[in-house]
């Protein structure tokens, strides 16, 4: 049910192979996905509300009146959620506070010569939107992943969108509006897939009567807007980039496992399978200088996705090209592959986990050690859930309270500060042919009449 990729007797870290190559990916083509997103965009941009209205009709089969979700169906929601479920959230969302709470940065101001300094000032984005799948996923956890690093940035403003769902009468999935509610967020929109981040783009004004009329603005457009969706929301993003700030195009779900013989076979086979049960294209992939694991996580995985309830879902997940048991002569040479990967996710499951896990340089968010497993990062560890894939580790990180602050240069410098350093603007700009810019220097020293 998954393939076995031989890497041994292989000089890893030194034959010419681009490491990324060792593993394959699911094929996913954003590109195609952007011809279909595109008329969405526009229409979302001229049309507004009317538009996400139309789309919500096509795509998610409800008939809706507004799009902005009313205040008294969040209450409601939160009223009716279930009370075990409304005490992980909190305590969901606690940890993840605690943790995130931590990030936040100070100012710096570096003292560059006498009476010249720069402050490195950070600045919280005035207004997010956070877009939160609907369909087969619907998770309140990326809600909790979204919103609490936006609220510890001091994000000013900030807005939810998620699908509506037929079943709850065109609203979003009701354990969404009560995340919602929990974390405080009052602003939360009816709106999926492409159209939502389009919304978040260009925001919408109330529909008014006449082809010419505007209403009044309900949506106002956002600085930024994160959070994971499938492939016509990726297409969105990529395509609505400067437009909106983007976090990051989320692509399938991966895990990586670089484990020993020290490792416990079941334990490696039900975390590659808790992250292949997100998507048929999830990937799950296994490392192991052990063939005696790797023969007995086979074993485990057969008995364990028959017991499970999307076994379906996760058999293609592990029959795809993106899943494998890749083996290796050591565990150098497994970090080696690891590193080469970038996963979203990587848990080491070594006799020497910590010493291994220090060695990671390309991954979303390293779990170490058995106690670990990914699904504990992916609801309570206090850790973000919202990881960089499709190898994005090997230069960019998770969602984080700095993925909502700017950090803005002040600049302050005396005359004297400046006089000092006149003669290095001038000599810069004419060797860039930019004369101007050196007199806008020298204009502050000239002798003025009158
Ligand atoms: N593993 C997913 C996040 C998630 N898991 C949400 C369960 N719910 C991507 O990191
Ligand atoms: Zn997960």
């Amino acid at each position: 049910m998954i393939t076995r990729i031989d890497l041994r007797g292989r000089a890893l870290d030194t034959d010419q192979t681009d490491p990324r190559a060792l593993v394959p990916r699911a094929e996913l083509d954003v590109e195609a996905a952007l011809a279909v997103v595109r008329p969405i965009v526009e229409d979302v941009r001229h049309r507004g509300e009317a538009a996400l209205i139309d789309y919500a009709a096509k795509f998610d089969g409800v008939e809706l009146t507004e799009v902005k979700v009313p205040a008294a169906a969040l209450a409601e929601a939160l009223e009716r959620l279930d009370p075990q479920v409304r005490a992980a959230l909190e305590e969901s969302i606690r940890r993840a506070r605690t943790v995130h709470r931590d990030q936040r940065r100070q100012d710096t101001t570096t003292q560059v010569v006498p009476g010249g300094s720069v402050t490195e000032r950070w600045v919280p984005v005035d207004r997010v939107g956070l877009y939160v799948p609907g369909g087969r996923a619907v998770y309140p956890s990326s809600v909790v992943m979204n919103v609490v690093p936006a609220q510890e940035a001091g994000v000013g403003s900030l807005a939810v969108a998620s699908p509506p769902q037929k079943e709850f009468g065109g609203l979003p999935h009701p354990t969404i509006l009560a995340a919602c509610a929990l974390l405080g967020v009052d602003e939360v929109y009816a709106a999926g897939g492409s159209q939502a981040i389009a919304m978040f783009a260009y925001g919408y004004r109330e529909a008014a009567e006449g082809a010419e009329a505007q209403g009044a603005v309900v949506c106002r457009r956002a600085d930024l807007v994160t959070g994971p969706g499938n492939i016509y929301v990726a297409a969105a993003k990529r395509l609505l980039k400067g437009v909106i700030g983007i976090d990051a195009e989320a692509g399938p779900t991966e895990i990586m496992v670089v484990a020993d013989a020290s490792a416990d076979a079941g334990v490696v086979a039900a975390d590659l399978i808790s992250q292949a049960e997100h998507d048929p294209l999830a990937a799950a992939v296994l490392v192991t200088d052990s063939e005696q694991l790797a023969e007995e996580v086979v074993k485990e995985l057969e008995t364990r996705v028959a017991a499970t309830k999307h076994a379906e879902r996760i058999r293609e997940a592990l029959a795809g090209r993106q899943s494998a048991l890749v083996l290796v002569d050591d565990i150098g040479a497994a970090l080696v592959v690891a590193n080469g990967y970038a996963a979203e996710h990587l848990e080491i499951q070594t006799r020497n986990a910590a010493a291994d896990a220090a060695k990671v340089r390309n991954a979303g968010a390293v779990f170490v050690g058995s106690f670990a497993p990914v699904s504990l990062g992916d609801y309570l560890a206090g850790s973000n859930h919202v990881l960089p894939t499709g190898g994005c580790a090997c230069h960019s990180s998770g969602l984080s309270v700095q993925s909502f602050l700017r950090g803005i240069h002040v600049v302050d410098y005396t005359r004297e500060a400046l006089a000092e350093a006149s003669d290095l603007v001038v000599a810069l700009a004419n060797a860039e042919d930019l004369p101007a810019h050196g007199e806008a220097v020298t204009a502050r020293f000239e002798e003025r009449q009158g």
